[in-house]
């Protein structure tokens, strides 16, 4: 039975992942190297900080605690001035349909992103009510693949792991959500994600029949 559908957030319902890399490539060429498109592939999914120790890995550099905080405050400063931008446009294509498609059938529906700024970027897309629970990396200690973000959400929507399902592009968040014990859809490559139970392209033309159909239930 599907009680409830857990949402991650870049890469799901929004491709921030281009404004992610404008600021992390600033912060590299800043610091004197090459930040590519490929070495962005590696943060997504991944939390600030974690994110900064692979970009000082890619450069080489060694800097002590108080400079980390600087540096990910400078980058997530640049960050900000790009998403407050951000218009109801930017959402990803089919999202709001199937958000409203999952309201209409009864089905409880939370964020589960590892984003800070999770609720400034629904704000800027006017999707904030779609969504019953909130759970973003303000309230998590425990990043993917471990648990927490999907078991905090299913607890605040009073729904049992097993009648939950989980769409995510990050391979740490399919395994979070297998870690979990819920219903997985991958969103985005088979070649990646093949591990999930399910994996779409994105939700243009997806409907909750399809996902009823897929996990065999009415
Ligand atoms: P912030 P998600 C993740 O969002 C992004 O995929 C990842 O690239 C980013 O580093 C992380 O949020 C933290 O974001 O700096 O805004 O707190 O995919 O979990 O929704
Ligand atoms: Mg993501």
């Amino acid at each position: 039975m599907i009680e409830a559908c857990l949402f991650d957030l870049d890469g799901v319902v929004v491709d921030t992942a281009k404004y992610h890399f404008i600021a992390w490539k600033a912060l590299a060429e800043e610091l004197g190297f090459e930040f590519t498109l490929e070495d962005n592939e590696r943060l997504k999914g991944v939390s600030r900080m974690q994110s900064l120790e692979i970009l000082l890995e890619i450069g080489n550099l060694r800097v002590s605690d108080r400079e980390k905080l600087a540096m990910a405050e400078k980058k997530n400063a640049l960050y900000v001035s790009y998403i407050e931008k951000m218009t109801p446009e930017e959402t990803l294509p089919g999202v709001e349909k199937f958000l409203r498609e999952l309201r209409a059938a009864g089905i409880r529906i939370a964020l589960g992103s590892a984003s800070k700024n999770a609720p400034m970027i629904l704000e800027r897309i006017q999707l904030s009510g779609m969504f019953d629970a909130i759970v973003d990396g303000n309230s998590i200690a425990e990043a993917k693949p471990n648990p927490e973000v999907f078991l905090k959400g299913a607890e605040k929507l009073g729904v049992l792991p097993e009648n939950c399902v989980v769409f995510e592009d990050a391979i740490a968040g399919i395994e979070a959500a297998q870690n979990a014990n819920m219903y997985s859809v991958g969103i985005g490559d088979p070649e990646t994600l093949g591990f999930a139970d399910m994996v779409i392209p994105g939700f243009d033309g997806f409907t909750v029949d399809m996902l009823k159909k897929a996990l065999n239930c009415a």
